[in-house]
């Protein structure tokens, strides 16, 4: 079992695809265990993006990450990592395949409508700026109290 973070980014959210893109997830077989609606602020932008500071695109990169109410997930599942990029399909929406999200939902480079953790380790880096472990569920520990497994 594997987690990774996942953002309906501003785009989205605007275009009222929040939901679209959530149950696409979850009818991959993806475990929601934590979700939230936040507005992220430049600092956590800062960080979140780290990697891309100095790149050209960087500050367009925060202003629009910023820009409005995010909703930030945490999946889980078999190679989630991997499976949350291949439903997201790669970064520029023109290159993304029909069946993805991007390349279904989306045109421009800028605004490709979710973000996904691109490793493990990565993964682990991002939930721990958005989410408290007491904020995550744990399926195993808790399944035989919920109504679902
Ligand atoms: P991804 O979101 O697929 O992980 P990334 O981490 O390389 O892609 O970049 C983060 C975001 O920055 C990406 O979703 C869109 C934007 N971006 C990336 N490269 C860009 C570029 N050359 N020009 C403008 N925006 C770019
Ligand atoms: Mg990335």
């Amino acid at each position: 079992m594997e987690r990774t973070l996942i953002i309906v980014k501003p785009d989205a959210m605007q275009r009222g695809l929040a939901g679209e893109i959530l149950s696409r997830f979850e009818r991959r077989g993806l475990k929601i265990v934590g979700l939230k609606l936040i507005h992220i602020d430049q600092a956590l932008a800062n960080r979140h993006y780290g990697e891309h500071q100095g790149k050209p695109f960087f500050n367009g990169l925060v202003g629009f990450i910023t820009s409005s109410p995010v909703i930030v997930g945490v999946l889980e599942g078999t190679n989630a990592v991997a499976a949350v990029r291949s439903t997201m399909g790669p970064t520029n929406p023109t290159s993304a395949g029909p069946g993805t999200i991007r390349g279904d939902l989306a045109l421009e480079l800028g605004r490709n409508m979710v973000h996904g953790s691109d490793s493990p380790e990565s993964a682990e880096r991002e939930i721990s700026l958005f989410f408290r472990p007491e904020e995550l569920l744990d399926y195993t520990r808790d399944a035989d109290r919920w109504i679902f497994e």
